[in-house]
C-alpha cells in the first residue's frame, strides 16, 4: 500500500496511532473527553442526549481504527469485491449494534452507570437511520451485517437521503405523515469531500468520426450534479472486519453554481440551481411494492448508479489490470430493478469512454452483474417511459435500444418461427408511450437472476419471466432464500433469550453459526429450562405492555395472548382480513353469556405499519383498525378479553421491542403475493408462533420447524388464478360470516360507515382480488385452534423451543454464503492474523 510519509518517519505514526479502549476506565475517559471537548458540555449540563453522543463518539473512534485497517487489508489482499447496490438501507440504530459487535456492551453499561446513566436510556436517544421502506431495505441492512461478520470484502452503495421514511402519527384514527429529518447529529457518517463524481443529465449525443477514422460518441451539454460520498462503518460481529457503506449526496457542481451568474445579477436563479441539485438526494420515496414513474425517482436512480459505477471503475483502474479481468475483481448485485441503469452505465463507460468494442464490453458487463427480484406484483414492476429516458439520458436510451436489438437478433436466430416471442421478451413495450421494462433489461444484463424464497423463485420462472427461461434455459435463474441477522434479531432485541440459549448450549457460538440452535432440542423436556423460557417471553410482553401504556395511555394485560401483525400496510398483506377477524371475535364475545366469556382466552391484537401517503385503500385499513380499537377497548362487555392496539410509527427500533413479545404473529398474504417475508423469521426466532398462508418463506419455515409448530390456513397459490376467475364468472357469494362483519360495520358500530365502504365493496362488488372472503372461514377456524393450543401452556412452550431450535437455516449468514458461492464467486478474507495481533495487544 502506497504512502506519502517517508519510511523513516513512520515510527512516530505507529507509536501514536490509537489502539481504542477495552476497559471500563478507558471507556469512561474517552466518553467524558468527547462530552467535555467535542461537545463542549460538562458535568453540569450533560443530559441523556449528550451522554449518548459521548458514548457514540467513543465507540465510533474504536470502529474507525478497525475500519481503516479493514480497508487497508482489503486493498492489500487485492481479491474480488462485492458491491451491493440498493436504493434502501434500513439500518435502524447503530450504537447498540456497535457495542455488541465489538464485545464491549457490558463495559459501556458499567461505565455509564459510573457516570450516572442507564445504558437503555442512552441507547434510546439514538434516531433510527430509516433509509428504507420495509423488507427490501431491512434485508440490505442484514446483508451488510453478515458480509462484515463473515469477512467478505463487500461495500454497500446507496443514497444519503436527507429525509428517510416519514414519521407516522395517528390523528382521529387517520395516518398523518411527518418529515423525518435525521441528520442533525449523526456520528456514524463521514463526509468524504475529496471523493466526488460529476453526474450528467439531459444534453444531447454527438456522434462523429475522428481523424483516425474512429467512431466517437459524446454525450454533451447536459446539467452537471456532483455526488459526494458519505461513508458509514459497518462492523461485523466478533471480527476485526469493518466494511463500508457509501452513500451519495447531491449538490450543484462548482461549475454549475456559477459565479458569473452572481455577477450578472442572477443570484436567485443560481440559488435555485443549487436547490434543484440538492433535491435529488433529498427524500426517500415512501412506496413499498409500488412504482409511480416519477422523473425525480429516475434521476435518483441514475445519479446513484453513475456515482457508484465511476467509483468502482476508478478503484479497478488503480490496479492497472486489463479490462478483461474486470469481473474477476468486481461483482455487483442489483437489489431489485432500481439500479438497473448501472448495467447501461457500465456499458457506456466501457464503450464510449474507455474505447472497448461493444461485444467485449458487453461480455464484461454481463459477467459482472447479478439481479435479485423481490416481487411479482404488477404494480411494483418498474417501467420507464421512453420519452422520459430520451430526455433525461439520451445516450443511455440509445444503448438500451442497441442491447435490445442484439438480444432480439439472438432470440430470432434461435427461435426463427416465434414472432410473438420477440414482442414478449423485448425490453421495449410497444405501448403509447413506449416503455422500458427494467426487469427485462436487468435479466439480459446479468449472469444470474434470483428470487428470495423457493415458491417465489419458482413463480418468477413460470409466470413473469417464463419466456426468459425459454431463451436462456433454467440455470440462469436460481433461488436464494432470504435470511436475517441473529445478532440484531436475537441477541440485541432479546438479550435474555440469547443468554439462556448460550447457557444451555455452552457458548454464544450460535450467533455465528445459527444451526447450533439445534442443540436446544434435547432440552424441550427440561422443566426448569421451560420455565425460564416462558418467563422471558412474559417479561418481553410486560415490556411491550409498558410501551403501549406510555405511548397509547392505556394498559393491556400481559397475560393475554399477544397477536401481532407489523409490516407495511398493503392490500396483499391483508391487514383487512385480520381486522375483519377481530370484528368477528368482538361480535362473538358480545353475543356470549358471562359464563361462556369466562372460557375465552384473552387476546391483544397489535397492528403496526405505515401506508404509502398516496395509497388511499391502505389508509382506509389503518382508519378502520383505529376505529375498531376505540370501540372495543372501552366496551365493558369485553374488558380484558379483547384489546385492539395500533402502534404508531413502526420502525426498526420499535420492532426490536415488538418482535420478542409475540405469542402469535400474522403472515397472511394472499398465496403467491409475498415474495418471502422476513419478519416471519424474526418472530419465530424469538419463540413466537405463526399464523400464516402457504406463501413466501412461510413454506420453508414450515418445512424446517415442522407442520405441528405452525398455524397454516387458506387457499394455495396454484388455486388463486381460478378463484379470481370464478369471482367474476361463477356463482360467487361472499362468506356469510364475513357478511355479518360487513353488516356490523355498515350499521355504524365503528363510526362513519361510509368511510369504510370501499373496503367492503372491493370484496362484495369488485371481485375480491385478494381472496379475503375465500380465506375468511379457514382463517377464523385457525384462530380458534390457536386459542385452544394456547390453553395448554406446556405444549405451547414445547412448540416454541422446538421451533427456535430448528431456525438455523434462516440466518442471513447462510444466505450471504450462498450468494458468494453461486453468484458472486468471492471468498472471505483471512483475518486470523489480525485477530492474533489484537489478542496480543
Ligand atoms: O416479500 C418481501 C421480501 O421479503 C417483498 O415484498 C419485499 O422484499 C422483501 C425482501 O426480499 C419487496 N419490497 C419491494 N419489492 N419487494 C419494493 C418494491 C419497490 C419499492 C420498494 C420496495
Amino acid at each position: 500500500v502506497e504512502s506519502s510519509i517517508p519510511e523513516h518517519m513512520r515510527e512516530a505514526w505507529k507509536k501514536f496511532s490509537p489502539k481504542g479502549f477495552t476497559t471500563k476506565d478507558e471507556f469512561e475517559s474517552e466518553a467524558v473527553k468527547h462530552i467535555e471537548t467535542t461537545l463542549a458540555r460538562s458535568l453540569f449540563n450533560c443530559d441523556e442526549l449528550a451522554a449518548y453522543s459521548g458514548t457514540a463518539l467513543a465507540f465510533r473512534d474504536r470502529l474507525i481504527i478497525d475500519w481503516n485497517k479493514t480497508q487497508q487489508r482489503q486493498s492489500f489482499a487485492d481479491q474480488k469485491r462485492l458491491y451491493y447496490l440498493s436504493l434502501e438501507f434500513l439500518m435502524g440504530r447503530a450504537l447498540d449494534n456497535a457495542m455488541l459487535n465489538v464485545g464491549l456492551k457490558n463495559v459501556a453499561k458499567d461505565g455509564l452507570a459510573d457516570l450516572g446513566f442507564r445504558i437503555e436510556d442512552i441507547i434510546a436517544q439514538e434516531h433510527d437511520a430509516a433509509l428504507g421502506n420495509g423488507g427490501l431495505g431491512r434485508l440490505a441492512a442484514c446483508f451488510l451485517d453478515s458480509m462484515a461478520t463473515l469477512n467478505y470484502a463487500a461495500w454497500g452503495y446507496g443514497l444519503r437521503y436527507r429525509y428517510g421514511i416519514f414519521k407516522q402519527e395517528i390523528q382521529d384514527g387517520y395516518q398523518v405523515e411527518i418529515p423525518d429529518y435525521w441528520l442533525d447529529f449523526n456520528p456514524w457518517e463521514f463526509p468524504r469531500h475529496d471523493v466526488s463524481v460529476d453526474v450528467q443529465f439531459y444534453g444531447w449525443v454527438n456522434k462523429y468520426t475522428n481523424d483516425e477514422g474512429k467512431q466517437i460518441v459524446s454525450w454533451q451539454d447536459g446539467e452537471i450534479v456532483t455526488a459526494t460520498a458519505y461513508d458509514v462503518p459497518v462492523p461485523g460481529y466478533g471480527t476485526p472486519t469493518v466494511n463500508n457503506l457509501r452513500l451519495w449526496s447531491s449538490k450543484a457542481s462548482s461549475g454549475e453554481f456559477d459565479f458569473a451568474k452572481f455577477n450578472s445579477g442572477e443570484y436567485e436563479s443560481a440559488v435555485a440551481d443549487e436547490q434543484r441539485a440538492e433535491t435529488i438526494s433529498a427524500v426517500l420515496y415512501p412506496n413499498d411494492n409500488l412504482e409511480r414513474g416519477k422523473e425525480l425517482r429516475l434521476k435518483q436512480q441514475y445519479f446513484w448508479c453513475a456515482a457508484s459505477l465511476h467509483d468502482i471503475v476508478r478503484r479497478f483502474k488503480k490496479s492497472k489490470r486489463k479490462w478483461s479481468e474486470f469481473s474477476d475483481q468486481v461483482a455487483i448485485q442489483l437489489n431489485d430493478t432500481h439500479p438497473t441503469l448501472a448495467i447501461v452505465e457500465l456499458q457506456r463507460i466501457l464503450v464510449d469512454m474507455e474505447g472497448l468494442g461493444w461485444d467485449e464490453a458487453w461480455t464484461i458487463v454481463t459477467s459482472t452483474f447479478g439481479y435479485t427480484n423481490h416481487t411479482v406484483l404488477p404494480e411494483a414492476l418498474e417501467k420507464w417511459s421512453v420519452p422520459l429516458i430520451q430526455n433525461l439520458l439520451p445516450r443511455h436510451l440509445q444503448i438500451i435500444y442497441e442491447i435490445n436489438l442484439q438480444f432480439l437478433q439472438s432470440v430470432e436466430k434461435r427461435f426463427p418461427k416465434d414472432r410473438d416471442l420477440l414482442g414478449r421478451v423485448s425490453i421495449i413495450e410497444e405501448s403509447q408511450p413506449k416503455m422500458v421494462r427494467m426487469a427485462y433489461l436487468a435479466i439480459i444484463g446479468s449472469h444470474k437472476v434470483n428470487g428470495v424464497a423457493e415458491l417465489h423463485s419458482d413463480l418468477i420462472k413460470t409466470t413473469i419471466f417464463k419466456d426468459f427461461v425459454k431463451v436462456y434455459g433454467p440455470d440462469k435463474f436460481t433461488n436464494v432464500t432470504n435470511g436475517i441477522t441473529p445478532r440484531r434479531w436475537l441477541h440485541q432485541a432479546n438479550p435474555r433469550l440469547s443468554e439462556l440459549i448460550a447457557s444451555k448450549i455452552g457458548s454464544y457460538e450460535f450467533l455465528k453459526d445459527l444451526t447450533l440452535l439445534n442443540k436446544l432440542e434435547p432440552f424441550v423436556d427440561d422443566k426448569e429450562f421451560k420455565k425460564e423460557w416462558a418467563e422471558i417471553k412474559y417479561a418481553n410482553k410486560v415490556r411491550l405492555a409498558q410501551h403501549i401504556q406510555t405511548t397509547k395511555g392505556y394498559s393491556v394485560n400481559p397475560k393475554a395472548l399477544f397477536d401481532i401483525q407489523v409490516k407495511r400496510i398493503h392490500e396483499y398483506k391483508r391487514q383487512q382480513l385480520n381486522i375483519f377477524g377481530v370484528i368477528h371475535r368482538y361480535m362473538a364475545i358480545k353475543s356470549m353469556s358471562p359464563e361462556e366469556r369466562k372460557k375465552l382466552v384473552p387476546r391483544v391484537s397489535v397492528f403496526g405499519g405505515k401506508a404509502a401517503p398516496g395509497y388511499w385503500m391502505a389508509k382506509t385499513i389503518i382508519h378502520l383498525i383505529n376505529k375498531v380499537g376505540e370501540v372495543v377497548n372501552k366496551d365493558p362487555d369485553v374488558g380484558d378479553l379483547l384489546k385492539v392496539v395500533f402502534l404508531e410509527d413502526y420502525n426498526v427500533s420499535k420492532a426490536e421491542i415488538i418482535v420478542p413479545a409475540s405469542d402469535i404473529s400474522e403472515h397472511i398474504s394472499t398465496a403467491g403475493t409475498e415474495a418471502s417475508g422476513t419478519s416471519n423469521m424474526k418472530f419465530v426466532l424469538n419463540g413466537g408462533m405463526i399464523i400464516g398462508t402457504l406463501d413466501g418463506a412461510n413454506i420453508e419455515i414450515t418445512r424446517e420447524i415442522g407442520e405441528q409448530n405452525i398455524f397454516l390456513f387458506g387457499n394455495l397459490s396454484e388455486d388463486v388464478e381460478d378463484l379470481r376467475h370464478h369471482h367474476f364468472y361463477g356463482d360467487y357469494k361472499v362468506n356469510p360470516e364475513l357478511v355479518k362483519v360487513f353488516d356490523c360495520i355498515k350499521k355504524g358500530t365503528f363510526g362513519d360507515e361510509g368511510a369504510f365502504g370501499a373496503l367492503i365493496s372491493g370484496i362484495v362488488e369488485h371481485g375480491d382480488y385478494y381472496l379475503v372472503s375465500d380465506d375468511f372461514n379457514s382463517y377464523c377456524q385457525t384462530q380458534d385452534l390457536i386459542d385452544e393450543a394456547y390453553k395448554d401452556q406446556d405444549a405451547w412452550v414445547t412448540k416454541s423451543i422446538t421451533s427456535v431450535a430448528r431456525m438455523g437455516f434462516f440466518t442471513s449468514d447462510r444466505c450471504i454464503n450462498e450468494y458468494a458461492d453461486t453468484i458472486w464467486n468471492i471468498e472471505p478474507l483471512d483475518v486470523a492474523e489480525e485477530k492474533e495481533v489484537r489478542a496480543r495487544t
